[in-house]
């Protein structure tokens, strides 16, 4: 009799010890788990604790290069503020972080499934892509102290629960305009950073325009030379040299992030008129020449320009460097771009006579296609024969974008009352312009691509796509300001499904972001739309 009390009691407390190892989670861990942005397909919360301890280790296939990569990634993404080494084990089983190609996981090759035990963290997706937005998940639902720099002294614990991911289109995207204003390999390189959290894999580099060439050509050097000297302001500008660029497209790469390169034909391209006499109309203009003595609002096309005017410049078709000159160019980028696109700009091309421009998207289709890519242009586009092989941009126009669709191309979606990253906020934003609309939070947030544009086939909308125009920033924290925190609204858009996201249970979300921001000393908009946590 005693014998059986005795062992009721021990059985009874190895129990409530067992039972109590496996803590409840804290309101602040559920808040992290609850607060993904973009909302994921599926959350289901347990709510215990998993914790990272300091003598925990990683499993990633040795075979697989790539998935050994997003595996270093996460390690290199806890190390400053846990100081872990986070080896590698020599088997899934002891690992406190396991990741696995799963070509079971269901929602194409960018979806995942991130499971939290209690015991171990388990990331699986059918590519390494997949992986590496799981990891980004797991980014967000560990505490805000991660983003340190330094070693913190706390818990590392995480609310336990399931996510299951996929994304709701392929094209999601930021361009960057460096041509107004130049900015550094490494401010790119944090531009890749922040679209990258928010689990976007399209960045488009907008590298010439009016006030500036920004990639090395190196059968034209004095694009760069000359037409690299400036920029919007009379800054001395700057460019990418071939090497610097494919250093770009790396980064991005290693990030799961296309670079789609544009270069602006045949308008906005004064730069290239300033740097080579040959391909102005008139080639008695002096070249290189700042257009000072001028009034900015008047630029004088040949002349370098410093102003933010648009739709004055345009290649000439009836002369013949004209072609040499793009073909060139075309091949160059070409070759430096592993990516499947070359976007041609194509926009307000005020200055090019309708039937010069429509013969001008036909040879730059052919060309872009010669050199084994796929031709993207702003909507614009549409107005030359273009056909399914072609991607139009739409970002003003709903008359053009029909048309586009018609004539069965694809079609990214960047209306500019919506998502231009550089309108202002509202009439006291420091920083941006106003032409399309202010944009708050909501405007960004609040629209649905697939229905934007009555009549087209939502198939054949490829995803979403934010720009971020140069005339007004000139600094990182300029573009943090302006992207945040509208860049993860819109990433959300193109991320998560239709039904699955409210405004009212965004806000939130968005607002949980604030102290990760903080802490990386992301200098963002305290836009008073949303409930920001301290
Ligand atoms: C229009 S959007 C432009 C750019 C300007 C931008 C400023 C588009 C295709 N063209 O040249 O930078 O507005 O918001």
């Amino acid at each position: 009799m005693k014998n059986i009390v005795h062992r009721t009691m021990v059985f009874v407390l190895t129990a409530v010890i067992a039972f109590s190892c496996k803590e409840k989670a804290s309101e602040e861990l559920i808040k992290n788990f609850q607060s993904v942005v973009p909302k994921p397909v599926k959350a289901t919360l347990e709510g215990e604790v998993f914790e990272l301890l300091p003598t925990a280790s990683l499993y990633a296939d040795s075979t697989r290069a790539d998935v050994r990569q997003v595996a270093e990634q996460l390690r290199a993404m806890l190390a400053p503020a846990t100081s872990f080494e986070l080896p590698y084990a020599k088997s899934a089983e002891e690992a406190a972080v396991v990741f696995k190609i799963d070509p079971a996981v269901q929602g194409g090759p960018e979806a995942y499934r991130l499971q939290v035990s209690h015991k171990q963290i388990n990331i699986s997706a059918p590519s390494a892509a997949g992986l590496f937005f799981g990891v980004q998940t797991l980014r967000q639902i560990m505490p805000a102290a991660i983003e340190r720099s330094e070693k913190q002294a706390m818990h590392w614990q995480i609310a336990t629960g399931t996510i299951e991911d996929a994304p709701r289109y392929g094209w999601r995207g930021s361009m960057l305009d460096v041509a107004r204003h130049f900015f550094s390999v490494e401010e790119v390189k944090k531009y890749i950073d922040y679209i990258a959290m928010y689990k976007m894999n399209v960045l488009h580099l907008h590298l010439s325009d009016d006030q500036g060439w920004r990639i090395e050509i190196n059968s034209w050097p004095n694009l760069t030379v000359i037409g690299g000297s400036t920029e919007v302001g009379g800054g001395e500008g700057g460019y990418y040299t071939q090497k610097q660029y494919q250093e770009i497209v790396q980064y991005a790469a290693d990030r799961f992030i296309t670079v789609v390169p544009e270069i602006d034909l045949p308008g906005h391209i004064n730069a290239a008129l300033s740097s080579y006499e040959e391909l102005n109309h008139n080639p008695d203009m002096k070249k290189a020449v700042v257009a000072k003595e001028v009034d900015p609002n008047k630029p004088v096309a040949g002349k370098l320009y410093t102003g933010v005017e648009v739709g004055f410049s345009t290649l000439h078709i009836k002369n013949d460097m004209t072609f040499k000159f793009v073909d060139d160019v075309l091949r160059e980028l070409a070759a430096i771009t592993p990516g499947p696109y070359l976007h041609i700009g194509g926009d307000e091309a005020h200055v090019t006579k309708k039937e010069d421009y429509i013969a001008f998207i036909d040879r730059f289709s052919k060309m872009v296609e010669g050199y084994g890519k796929k031709m993207i242009g702003w909507e614009e586009i549409a107005q030359g024969q273009i056909n399914s092989n072609a991607i139009a941009q739409h970002w003003h126009s709903s008359e053009y974008a029909s048309m586009a669709a018609q004539k069965g191309a694809q079609l990214i979606m960047s209306p500019s009352k919506l998502v231009y990253l550089d309108m202002k906020y509202d009439s006291l934003s420091k920083l941006g312009l106003n032409w399309a609309a202010y944009i708050e939070v909501d405007s960004s947030y609040l629209w649905n691509p697939a229905t934007r544009i009555a009549g087209i086939d939502a198939k054949q909308i490829l995803g979403v796509e934010a720009p971020l125009w140069g005339e007004t920033i000139e600094t990182l924290d300029d573009i943090e300001y302006l992207l945040f925190p509208r860049l993860p609204a819109i990433a959300e858009v193109g991320w998560s499904t239709q039904e699955s996201r409210t405004w009212e249970d965004f806000k939130p979300r968005l607002g949980a972001q604030a102290p990760r921001w903080k802490t990386l000393g992301i200098d963002y908009y305290p836009s008073a739309q949303i409930p920001w946590q301290q």
